[in-house]
């Protein structure tokens, strides 16, 4: 038996005298995909060559060896995946499409301009969500898109959403695993709008185009993702909570929770059992907000330790869809993927090995003092072990060694990347 085996075998007998099946709750574990956010890989650049990235969105820091093409970003993702327990899906977005070297337009996109990573997702094993992209392009450069007040630019993006629903489920159709195609769109102001009303009057027409088509459930899921405000949109956003809420709702369409786009007290663990009373599935965007929606990477903090316990206990995780949402270019891009799955899936162990069943007793007895001496000391109790268990049952690195095999995956490739520096030319002495 190995030392990791050992620790474990004594964890589960712990967990088994409080009434909890570790066991179980590593099996549960191992059923969770996640969605890795491709864009995390190359500070949302994507593949189009064209201007900065705008729209609300920014990334700061400059770490060398930042993937510059799809075989690059692919084998990034590659390595995360290695050094990650279990099987996890891939969040893709319409800049990243290969349309070997011909400028295609995002009206115009079609599923051959994806099939490089609808391929690669097939040898090995991963399913893919989808996002349309509505920033980044000259036509929503004025801060508009769907909600444009005119009427081409906001056709232009109406095109662009059914043609990325289309891909969409032809990439789920392709994978067998179900294609969630998220919209997400800036349209907002900087300062104080005369009109609140017309913007999303006109959002709504747009969104009722795009979703026009029946489209079946086994191949797509079309998602809305709200926000309350963004750089540039800070005064008013069309695609508010409360507008995406009641769109999700009237339409059956799944509503995405980020957890960096709500007031900074916020949190969207408290919105689960809420929106889960009356929609049907729910995907999240799990990112980590530093005063404001900053995207940070996912660390095990209070509030996703909050997110987890609420999935567990709602027994919400078959209808939710896990997806990442952050890009930091401070450090190396492969290790934030990396640190921010395995922080999401240690918050779900950890909610799956606390001692609910006892937790809820108590408090239907009226009895909080055991409620909260139970939910303390389960925080004590030794889930690390555990975790370790199942990341070597998985295969994957044990403990921080995985980050000393990505130090030399960044020696010998990141490190490749980078362009020689050409050397600064000797101070000639006068
Ligand atoms: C922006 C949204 C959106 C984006 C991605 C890149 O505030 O969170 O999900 O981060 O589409
Ligand atoms: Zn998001």
């Amino acid at each position: 038996m190995s030392p990791i085996e050992s620790a474990f075998k004594a964890a589960q007998d712990r967990y088994a005298a409080i009434g909890v099946d570790a066991s179980a709750a590593i099996a549960k574990l191992a059923g969770v995909a996640i969605s890795l956010n491709c864009w995390q890989g190359d500070d949302v650049a994507g593949f189009e060559g064209g201007g900065a990235l705008g729209d609300g969105l920014a990334v700061t820091g400059s770490y060398p060896g930042k993937a510059r093409n799809g075989d690059e970003l692919r084998a990034d993702l590659d390595e995360a995946y290695r050094l990650i327990p279990g099987r996890h899906r891939l969040n893709l977005h319409a800049l990243y499409a290969e349309c070997g070297g011909e400028h295609v337009d995002r009206d115009a996109l079609e599923t051959k301009h994806f099939s490089r990573w609808i391929d690669w997702a097939k040898a090995n094993g991963h399913g893919i969500d989808q996002n349309p992209t509505y920033f980044s392009h000259p036509h929503s450069s004025s801060g508009f898109t769907l909600a444009h007040q005119d009427a081409g630019i906001r056709q232009f993006w109406v095109d662009h959403g059914i043609a990325m629903r289309n891909i969409a489920a032809d990439t789920g159709r392709a994978l067998g695993t179900p294609c969630v195609n998220n919209v997400w769109i800036p349209d907002g102001l900087k300062d104080l709008p005369a009109d609140r009303k017309a913007p999303r009057q006109r959002l709504t027409e747009s969104l009722d185009a795009i979703f026009a088509e029946p489209k079946d459930a086994k191949h797509i899921r079309d998602a809305v993702e709200p926000k309350l405000f963004g750089i540039g949109s800070e005064s008013y956003v069309v695609g508010s909570y409360d507008y995406y809420l009641g769109y999700a709702l009237s339409r059956k369409k799944v509503l995405c929770l980020d957890s960096g786009h709500f007031h900074p007290t916020e949190v969207i663990g408290d919105k689960i059992s809420s929106v889960f009373a009356f929609i049907d599935e729910v995907l999240l965007h799990v990112s980590r907000g530093v005063r404001w929606d900053s995207d940070h990477v996912v660390i095990l903090n209070d509030e996703i330790l909050l997110l987890a316990q609420e999935l567990v206990r709602g027994d919400f995780l078959g209808q939710t869809h896990i997806g990442l949402d952050f890009f930091d270019a401070s450090i190396n891009r492969v290790a934030a993927w990396v640190i921010g799955t395995r922080s999401t899936q240690k918050a779900l162990l950890r909610a799956l090995l606390d001692p609910v069943a006892r937790m809820k007793e108590a408090e239907l007895a009226g009895d909080y003092t055991t409620r909260l001496c139970l939910g303390e000391e389960a925080k004590s109790l030794p889930w690390g072990a555990v975790w370790d268990y199942f990341c070597e049952l998985q295969g994957a690195p044990v403990g921080e060694a995985w980050l000393g095999e990505l130090k030399k995956y960044e020696q010998k490739i990141l490190a490749a990347r980078e362009a020689p520096v050409a050397k600064p030319r000797a101070a000639v002495a006068k």
